[in-house]
């Protein structure tokens, strides 16, 4: 039989929503199939490219999924420690959300957010939301580090719910490819979701008043579509779990890798196993004391090399 090139949208336990050029079909996954992968706790998540097979019923099977890249996970609860847990594949890039006020802008998250990204290989941007909030108190420090991270070279898009301010640049920035919303409670992820996510009401239908009014709360995984619902549009990937963004599996040793503007001098201190903490001869150091590199990220730095060494691993806290 025939089969179709697909793109999972949502997964609620053993039925998936696949995304193909005939539209979206409910699919189950062969048994067989299932059972080639034992390693992963779901075979198929959101964000996957699969072939399906296509029933007379007009319902579909899955019976292939394609190699992933730039996959989210955590590690899995339950018995065997350490077990991955895949939130979502073929992510492209990973948005840190802050907000100017309420909660102010937190720059320990962003870099624990951008050193995840690092890690992960996945392209990292940050969106400043509540513009609309912005005073003179907030001005100067959020000014200082718009530059910091557009130094070194992240995107930063600037938005505001109340006054609609980059919504559309945003829009186009996640025209194509897959993207998540990552941040701490309260600085608009939800909101920003809403904004982007054409005619919510058509699509779920027969919701009630008082769900449309309410907070969109995520329950279920779903890849939302930026725009026209087409294999190759834009995709913001909507998931419980994203919090446990966390510095999983990172090594004392090579966290410094993960600071973009500490690699070119990593080899520059007297030891090569340096970590940049207190041995003597420590160029990192040396740069920061000179105002080459900022202190801001320094202490950042040390911060997550004690909660490395401490095994404390949450991201956001
Ligand atoms: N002033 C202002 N408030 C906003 C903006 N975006 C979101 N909010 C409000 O901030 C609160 C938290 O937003 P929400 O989207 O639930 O944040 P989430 O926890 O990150 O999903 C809500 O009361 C929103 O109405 C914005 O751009 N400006
Ligand atoms: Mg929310
Ligand atoms: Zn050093």
């Amino acid at each position: 039989m025939d089969s179709v090139k697909g793109l999972v949208l949502r997964s609620t336990g053993s039925r998936h929503e696949v995304l193909t050029d005939e539209g979206v079909i409910s699919c189950t996954i062969r048994g067989k199939f299932r059972l080639q992968e034992e390693d992963a706790t779901n075979p198929v998540v959101i964000g996957d490219r699969v072939d399906i097979q296509i029933n007379n019923d007009g319902s579909g099977v899955i019976v292939e999924r394609m190699e992933r890249h730039g996959k989210l996970s955590r590690r899995a609860a339950g018995r065997k420690v350490g077990r991955e847990h895949v939130l979502i594949a073929n992510l492209d890039k990973a948005w840190v959300v802050q907000s100017v006020r309420k909660p102010r802008m937190n720059p320990g998250f962003i870099d624990r957010f951008l050193v995840m990204a690092e890690y992960r290989g996945i392209e990292a941007g940050i969106i400043l939301n509540k513009m609309d909030l912005m005073d003179e108190r907030a001005e100067d420090y959020i000014a200082f580090f718009v530059e910091l991270y557009s130094g070194l070279g992240y995107p930063m898009m600037f938005t505001s719910i109340e006054t609609g301010e980059g919504i559309e640049e945003l829009r186009s920035a996640m025209d194509s490819g897959i993207h998540v919303l990552v941040g701490p409670s309260g600085v608009g992820k939800s909101s920003l979701l809403n904004a982007l996510r054409p005619n919510l009401e058509l699509r779920t239908g027969g919701i009630s008043e008082s769900t449309q009014k309410g907070k969109h709360t995520t329950t279920y995984a779903e890849l939302v579509p930026i725009g026209a619902l087409r294999m190759d549009a834009g995709f913001i990937g909507d998931t419980p779990g994203l919090r446990e963004f966390g510095l999983v599996d990172i090594q004392a040793g090579e966290l410094s890798h993960y600071f973009v503007e500490f690699r070119d001098h990593l080899n520059e201190c007297r030891f090569p196993n340096c970590t940049h903490d207190h041995e003597p001869g420590c160029r990192i150091k040396e740069l920061v004391d000179e105002d080459v590199l900022a202190v801001e990220r320094y202490e950042s730095y040390i911060n997550m090399l004690r909660s490395v060494q401490l095994g404390d691993q949450d991201v956001g806290r």
